[in-house]
């Protein structure tokens, strides 16, 4: 049997595990912001399918057991909700100077600002990154793939949600301006972009949407897990629940790139070509070479590796210490979890040479979080070079040096090859299109990028799902397109 509080309530306007119905104030903010958020949805959410039916699965509990029901529905009909996992009695705050203290219900006064601060940025990347992807639809691979795009959008919808729920209810008048402010910022916009540098580049194509579930929802991964360990338990709890639909944006991701692989190396071993470089010869097979795929993957690991802050960083510092924002895994690290007198490894460069400088652990937070994701990107491309292995290609995905394309950080100034030489500025620029995508790489890719609807159809450039979504098969009807 589950606990009251970890089932839904589907009986009100917005779903919740929240008792919403016995908070009016909170209530009536909440549907104040609702039929702006589904304008939000309408104007910039999927182009041109609002009418459509979408497989979908929506969260019916917080319990993993059986949280999820998959159904039909048309996308501005999803029943968007508010969402915690269970509260685990007697939680104490689990780092920081406040270590041991029991974790907060309300908004510490003292750190106000810099959770609320905290809170927005996260909330911000949701709608940014539904923004992004808007547009791919038109060039869906194939009804799974779709549905896929799909079900990752309204779950950022969603995550949009859980972070307004924070500021409406802990927030009071300025958590109502800033969720207002949440809709009217716009990815890429120039007089209002979104917060970070990431979520304004372009998902142009559906290569740079599996690389960006791959490698920017993996950094949402990051920060949803260091915010889990939050001694403000509203907002632990939040990104708790948040964290079970991430995996399956990472899977997306993970997946997407690798039956892109399957079906290039296929296609090589077809043909007869076992030189990945033989570039020319690959594309005529009408999919993506191997070196084009590493130069994809170089871009979005960049830009994503960007979305750490500065390496060395004393909002990171403070985040910690007030015990706002943890490590990751905080809890499995064998330490004093407070760090006053602990050093963190970080890489610097020092005259002309990058050297790994020991650094106040408190200041290196930030680091630590990009270390850890290093890590994890790592064991995706490993299983990614398998499938080329397994196929019989000699080729690798690496990823480039921690220095290479930086906007933001300890080497945003630097012009640092993917294997680590510095450079001129110049020299770098007269090589970029060798280590980042060209013009005629996006041209090739975007050439290839044509919609495949009938159902248990796929585009030429990627293979099959191995298995389709909640037991379905891979020519189920996953998007019925134009429902009578
Ligand atoms: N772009 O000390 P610094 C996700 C600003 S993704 C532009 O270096 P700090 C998702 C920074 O704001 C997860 N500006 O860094 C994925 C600050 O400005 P102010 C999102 C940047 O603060 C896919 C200044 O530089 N969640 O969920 O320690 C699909 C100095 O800051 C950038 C979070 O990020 C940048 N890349 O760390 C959908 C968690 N980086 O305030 C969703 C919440 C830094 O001086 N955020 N700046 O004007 C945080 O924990 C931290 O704010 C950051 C930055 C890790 C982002
Ligand atoms: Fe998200
Ligand atoms: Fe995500």
């Amino acid at each position: 049997m589950n606990k009251p509080s970890i089932e839904v309530n589907y009986d009100e306007l917005i779903p919740n595990n929240v008792n919403l119905s016995e908070d009016r104030a909170l209530k009536k903010a909440l549907e104040a912001w609702h039929p702006g958020y589904i304008d939000w949805w309408k104007n910039m959410g999927p182009e041109g399918f609002q009418e459509a039916q979408v497989y979908l699965r929506t969260a019916v509990g917080v319990d993993p057991a059986g949280w999820a029901t998959f159904d039909y529905v048309k996308m501005p009909e999803y029943r968007w909700g508010i969402l915690l996992a269970p509260k685990e009695e007697g939680r104490t705050i689990p780092f920081g100077k406040h270590k041991g203290e029991p974790v907060w219900q309300e908004v510490p006064a003292e750190y106000r600002s810099m959770l609320r601060r905290l809170i927005v940025i996260q909330a911000d990347t949701e709608p940014a990154s539904v923004e992004q992807q808007r547009h791919l639809g038109a060039t869906c691979p194939s009804l799974y793939d779709l549905r896929n795009l799909f079900q990752v959008n309204v779950e950022e919808g969603r995550h949009l949600w859980a972070m307004v729920y924070l500021l409406q209810k802990y927030f009071g008048k300025d958590g109502r301006e800033e969720a207002k402010a949440l809709l009217n910022r716009r990815s890429g916009s120039e007089d209002r972009p979104r917060i970070l540098g990431a979520f304004n580049e372009d998902t142009p194509d559906w290569l740079s949407f599996f690389m960006f579930t791959f490698f920017t929802d993996r950094d949402g991964k990051m920060q949803l897990a260091s915010l889990a360990q939050s001694g403000f338990d509203p907002l632990s709890r939040s990104c708790r629940f948040m964290l079970m639909e991430e995996a399956h944006h990472m899977f997306v991701g993970e997946s997407g790139v690798g039956r892109i692989i399957q079906r290039t190396c296929e296609a090589m071993k077809a043909a007869g070509i076992s030189d990945p470089n033989e570039i020319d010869a690959i594309r005529k097979l009408g999919v993506i070479d191997l070196p084009t795929l590493q130069k994809k993957a170089n871009f979005h690991i960049t830009v994503s590796r960007d979305l750490f802050g500065a390496e060395v960083s004393t909002n990171g510092a403070n985040a910690f210490n007030a015990g706002l924002k943890g490590r990751y895994k905080e809890t499995r690290i064998e330490d004093d979890h407070q760090l006053e007198n602990d050093t963190y490894p970080v890489l610097k460069l020092e005259g002309d040479q990058f050297v790994i400088r020991d650094t106040p652990a408190l200041t290196a937070i930030n680091a630590r979080l990009l270390d850890d994701y290093i890590k994890d990107c790592q064991a995706g491309l490993n299983r990614w070079n398998k499938i080329i292995a397994k196929l019989g290609v000699t080729f690798e995905f690496s990823q480039p040096h921690p220095a290479f394309n930086r906007q933001v950080g300890e080497f945003s100034e630097l012009s640092v090859s993917p294997d680590g030489k510095l450079m001129s500025k110049e020299s770098w620029q007269q090589q970029q299109d060798q280590w980042l995508p060209s013009e005629s790489d996006l041209a090739y890719i975007n050439s290839l990028m044509k919609a495949v609807t009938e159902p248990g159809e796929y585009a030429g450039w990627i293979a099959p799902p191995k298995e389709g979504i909640n037991k379905q098969g891979g020519d189920f009807e996953y998007v019925c397109i134009d429902p009578e």
